[in-house]
């Protein structure tokens, strides 16, 4: 077990619920979009039925929140991040990406950790939708690092030159978030 729980972080079976803010509710999902943009060629735009068309692919990871919660052998269903950039052209300055949600909430990474073959855009955690609490309809799940970086509610990802603190790496969150390096805060 010690290969698959991080220093400082304890099992739990549930499925707690954090997160800053209220839970965005939709009733009309032909005006959710997710939209990519920054240093791209072209942006592009994905509507709810556009993104629920694309290529699906299961995948089975644990995750591991800053609070010291990791939960092991989630099973999702998602889209890859591999891809949604089938359909995107960078620019060579592209380093790294902001994730965008819903109500302004936002968290950085770099470029290369958002495009590994383990980071997608998840819809369904064990066999249900997700439920608005968990981020309905879409989340980015980046399960290598802390489970913050993995914005519910997702809306848009932005490609940057330089990287850029987002919602809670601006309030003293790690820049990177690495649960084996426990890289839960600014200071570690
Ligand atoms: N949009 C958004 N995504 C978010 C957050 C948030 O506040 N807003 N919190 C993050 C944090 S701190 C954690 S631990 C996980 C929690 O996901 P869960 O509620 O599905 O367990 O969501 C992350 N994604
Ligand atoms: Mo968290």
């Amino acid at each position: 077990m010690k290969d698959r729980v991080p220093p400082g972080q304890t099992l739990t079976e549930g499925f707690p619920v954090l997160h800053y803010g209220s839970v965005p509710y939709y009733n009309d999902m032909s005006k959710w979009d997710l939209k990519v943009f920054g240093l791209v060629e072209e942006d592009v735009s994905f509507s709810y039925k556009e993104f629920m068309a694309l290529p699906k692919q299961e995948f089975k990871n644990d995750i591991h929140c800053v609070t010291t919660w990791s939960k092991l052998d989630n099973v999702w269903e998602g889209v890859g991040v591999t891809t949604i950039m089938q359909r995107v052209k960078l620019k060579p300055e592209a380093q790294y990406v902001m994730l965008h949600a819903e109500h302004g909430w936002s968290t950085n990474l770099p470029l290369a950790d958002f495009l590994r073959e383990t980071s997608f855009l998840g819809f369904r955690h064990n066999g249900q939708l997700l439920s608005p609490e968990h981020g309905y309809p879409v989340r980015a799940v980046v399960p290598h690092l802390y489970f913050w970086k993995s914005a519910k509610w997702l809306r848009g990802i932005e490609f940057m030159a330089k990287d850029k603190p987002g919602f809670w790496e601006r309030n003293g969150y790690h820049m990177y978030g690495d649960p084996w390096e426990e890289q839960r805060y600014d200071f570690d």
